[in-house]
């Protein structure tokens, strides 16, 4: 009983948290996001307090400018490269962990590195880590070609439903003439 006490109030103080930094349109998909996540984690015996609390704080820094994301990256010791460079949007995964590490005060490892990879995915995911990246991609909000069979792809089968969500990144990328992440790459090939 204390303990769900405990994680009830994180979770009250982490939601008006949230609140108060996102635009409403952001903070409505981090709530979607723990919503699927749930649901996917279900099926697969995942902790509910880490699949929500990583789902919500997920993209917790998605709100920062360019010039903040390079700042945050340096101070944080992240590595660069010639995309992240170009892209520097594309560190919001790593600055959002490190947000939830040191401002909400998540200490767990596993949630932390699900923020971590939940844009490009990584080869080796732990399922909670799948999860994240899938409920991102997935939940209700989202509006593109092929979401509904993505969708029950994703209940059915975690790896393949990460293989085709990645190459649906990779269309979207190369049709927006955009540059694509090596690790990008890396997770479609690796769950293909
Ligand atoms: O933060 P969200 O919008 O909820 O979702 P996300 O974290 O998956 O980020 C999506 C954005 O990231 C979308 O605009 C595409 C972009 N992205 C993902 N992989 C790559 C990428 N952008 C570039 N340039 N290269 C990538 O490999
Ligand atoms: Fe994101
Ligand atoms: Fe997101």
């Amino acid at each position: 009983m204390v303990f769900f006490w405990i994680n009830l109030r994180n979770r009250n103080k982490i939601l008006s948290r949230l609140k108060a930094t996102l635009d409403p349109e952001r903070y409505k998909h981090s709530l979607r996001v723990a919503k699927t996540a749930l649901a996917l984690g279900k099926k697969h015996r995942l902790s509910e307090d880490k699949l929500r609390t990583a789902a919500l704080l997920h993209d917790c820094a998605k709100y920062y400018s360019r010039t903040q994301f390079f700042r945050a990256a340096k101070k944080l010791g992240l590595k660069f490269d010639p995309v992240k460079r170009l892209e520097p949007k594309l560190f919001h995964a790593e600055v959002s962990a490190a947000l939830a590490k040191n401002e909400f005060g998540v200490r767990n490892t596993a949630v932390l590195k699900a923020i971590k990879r939940h844009t490009t995915g990584a080869p080796g995911m732990s399922k909670l880590e799948k999860v994240i990246y899938l409920a991102d991609h997935i939940e209700e909000g989202r509006d593109f070609d092929g979401v509904k069979k993505l969708r029950a792809l994703a209940f059915r089968d975690l790896d393949k439903a990460i293989a085709a969500s990645a190459s649906k990144t990779l269309d979207f990328l190369i049709k927006s003439n955009l540059p694509i992440h090596p690790e990008t790459v890396a997770t479609r090939n690796y769950y293909l």
